[in-house]
């Protein structure tokens, strides 16, 4: 018995040529964004002492790419990088000025079983300081979604960190210090109808500050999750 074979061309339309330009349009696509996400950015003051990752002053003329060459601040790492989740901010042991409020942008949704976008400072030794409690200072305000802040202190703000929910469903807070705020050291605003947010809110020092906590993400809907 003779096999059964299949001898008639299947017609797609699509012109040879075109697979394989879609295909490394596609590799490219996918290592463009591979590289942009898995960057390390380095911040120091002009001093040393207690420092972990760093091994030279900061500066604003430096690349903040390397442990040599950091920045100075978090605004230029911001300014320039444009961070998004998989990358990683190392703001070393030392007192930032700040002389508006510290953003992390929305850059897009983020991936809540995957990369975050991780900022990490010295437990007890990294502080930004906002240096002007009243009106409505912020000390760092999170729009991006999936991002992990750790290690950091806030201070000389009204409001040390406050997350925005409409673009930040995902937010880990731990072992930062909030002090000297007049207002509240972490605060979530309601925002009813943005979606299901969840907030890890954990390991946190809260003392000399005008208020605590104020958690209410989609307080409405009952669609906000924490944990404390
Ligand atoms: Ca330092």
């Amino acid at each position: 018995m003779t096999p059964h074979r299949h001898t008639t061309r299947r017609k797609t339309g699509v012109p040879t040529p075109v697979l394989p330009v879609v295909l490394l349009a596609t590799a490219l696509l996918a290592s463009r964004l591979c590289a942009s996400s898995n960057r390390i950015f380095y911040v120091n003051d002009n001093a040393l002492a207690d420092d972990r990752w760093c091994t030279a002053p900061g500066s604003d003329s430096q690349s903040g790419l390397s442990s040599n060459t950091p920045k100075a601040t978090l605004q230029d790492i911001i300014t320039n990088y444009h961070p998004v989740p998989g990358d990683t901010i190392l703001i070393d042991a030392g007192s930032y000025p700040l002389a508006a409020d510290a953003e992390l942008p929305d850059t897009g949704p983020g991936n809540p079983g995957g990369v975050w976008l991780k900022v990490l400072g010295v437990p007890g030794k990294t502080f930004l300081d906002r240096q002007a409690p009243g009106g409505d200072s912020v000390g760092l305000r999170i729009r991006q979604d999936c991002t992990r802040i750790e290690g950091l202190g806030f201070r000389g703000a009204k409001t040390g960190l406050r997350i925005e929910p409409a673009t930040c469903r995902n937010a880990e807070i731990a072992r930062c210090r909030f002090t000297d705020n007049s207002g509240y050291a972490i605060h979530v605003p309601n925002d009813a109808g943005a979606g299901v947010s969840h907030y890890l809110i954990r390991n946190n020092l809260v003392f000399g500050s005008g208020a605590g906590l104020n958690l209410q993400a989609d307080a409405t809907t009952g669609s906000g999750w924490f944990t404390v």
